[in-house]
C-alpha cells in the first residue's frame, strides 16, 4: 500500500497516521494500557516491553499494550481497581494498602538474598499471596522485581545504625518500613515516588531508600550524596490487572497472556541482576560517596527491640515458612 493511499486510509478511518491499519478484513484490535513508575530505561521498563512484545506476538496484535510511566503506584493500582487502565508494575510498597497480606512480605531482612526471595515468590507462598489479590477487586499476575533497598542521604556517610538517627527519610506509604526506620531513630516520611525528587530538592527530607536499579534509572544522586548498602528491605514488584480485562480473556489468549507475563518476569528481573552488577560503580562514578562494607548484623540487631512494633498484625506462620523456605534439594 502506497504512503498516500495509507495517508488517504488513515484519514478515512480516523486513525493516527502509523496506527495499526486493519489489513484485509478489519481486525478488531484490544487496547491494554501497562502503567509503572519508572523509565522506559529501567528494569520495570524491560519487564513491561518484553510483556507487551510477548502479548502482541502471541496473539497476532490484536491486543495492544500501551505503556505509560505514572510514578504514583498507589494511583496506578486504584485505577486498575477501578478500570481506568488495565495493568500496573508496582513495588509491594502501596500494595498493603490494598493487599494486606502482602505486608509481610515488607520485613526487613527477611529474605537472605535474591535466590531466596525469588524462589519463595515463585513457590506456592508466592502463588497463595498472588491469590489473594482477587478478594480485593485486582489480579495478581506475576511476580517481579524491584531488588534490595538501599539508604542514601544527602547529610552524612552512614556507616552504623547510629549515623541513621535523626534522618528524615522518605518512605514509600508502608506501614512495615515507617515502623523499621522508627526503631532506627529515623524520622520515616511516607510519599509517592512522584513526591520524592522534589522532597529532596528541597530538603523536606534528608534521604531515601531504593533499589541501585530505581536509584541509577532516576539519577538520584543529582540529589543525594551518600550511599550505604544496607540492603535492610527486599522489594518485590508484581504486574496486577484488572479482573473484567482478565475474564474477557478466552484460554488461547489467557495462555499467551500468562506467558507473556512470565516472559515480563523474566526480562525484568534480567535487568535488575545486571544493573546490580553495574549500578554501584556508575552511581561512583556520577560522584556518589558510596559505603559497600556495611555491618548488616548490625542494622538487624538495632532493628530487634521493634521487631514486635515492625511485625504487629503481620501472619507469623508465613514469616517462619519463608525464612525456613530452602530450594528443592
Ligand atoms: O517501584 O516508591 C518507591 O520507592 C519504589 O521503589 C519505586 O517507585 C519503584
Amino acid at each position: 500500500m502506497t504512503f498516500t493511499r495509507r495517508l488517504a486510509l488513515a484519514a478515512a478511518l480516523a486513525l493516527p497516521f502509523g496506527a495499526t491499519l486493519p489489513t484485509g478484513a478489519a481486525q478488531a484490535q484490544t487496547q491494554i494500557t501497562l502503567q509503572h513508575p519508572l523509565p522506559l530505561n529501567s528494569h520495570y521498563g524491560a519487564g513491561a516491553t518484553a510483556f507487551k512484545e510477548a502479548f502482541e506476538r502471541a496473539t497476532n496484535n490484536r491486543f495492544r499494550v500501551n505503556i505509560q510511566r505514572n510514578d504514583n503506584e498507589r494511583e496506578a493500582i486504584e485505577s486498575v481497581q477501578i478500570g481506568t487502565i488495565e495493568c500496573v508494575i508496582t513495588s509491594t510498597g502501596p500494595v498493603g494498602n490494598f493487599v494486606p497480606e502482602t505486608r509481610n512480605l515488607d520485613v526487613p531482612f527477611l529474605f537472605r538474598d535474591t535466590a531466596h526471595a525469588r524462589g519463595v515468590l515463585d513457590s506456592q507462598i508466592g502463588q497463595e499471596l498472588l491469590a489473594r489479590f482477587n478478594a480485593r477487586g485486582l489480579v495478581g499476575v506475576v511476580w517481579m522485581e524491584n531488588g534490595f533497598r538501599h539508604l542514601t542521604n544527602s547529610r552524612r556517610e552512614v556507616n552504623a545504625p547510629a549515623d541513621v538517627r535523626g534522618l528524615k527519610v522518605r518512605t514509600m506509604e508502608n506501614q512495615v518500613h515507617m515502623r523499621a526506620f522508627t526503631t532506627l531513630g529515623a524520622l520515616p516520611t511516607p510519599m509517592a515516588f512522584s513526591e520524592l525528587v522534589p522532597a529532596l530538592q528541597q530538603g523536606t527530607v534528608d534521604g531515601q531508600e531504593n533499589p541501585i536499579p530505581v536509584i541509577v534509572a532516576n539519577n538520584l544522586n543529582q540529589v543525594q550524596r551518600f550511599l550505604t548498602l544496607t540492603g535492610h528491605v527486599y522489594s518485590p514488584a508484581v504486574l496486577i490487572c484488572n479482573p473484567a480485562m482478565v475474564g474477557r480473556l478466552n484460554a488461547a489468549d489467557r495462555a499467551a497472556f500468562t506467558e507473556a507475563a512470565r516472559a515480563g518476569a523474566a526480562a525484568n528481573r534480567a535487568r535488575v541482576t545486571a544493573d546490580e552488577q553495574t549500578g554501584v560503580e556508575e552511581l561512583r562514578r556520577r560522584g556518589m560517596t558510596v559505603t559497600t562494607q556495611v555491618d548488616n548484623a548490625a542494622f538487624q540487631q538495632a532493628l530487634q527491640p521493634g521487631a514486635s512494633q515492625i511485625e504487629s498484625g503481620l501472619d507469623q506462620a508465613l514469616l517462619r515458612r519463608i525464612r525456613e523456605w530452602r530450594p528443592a534439594s
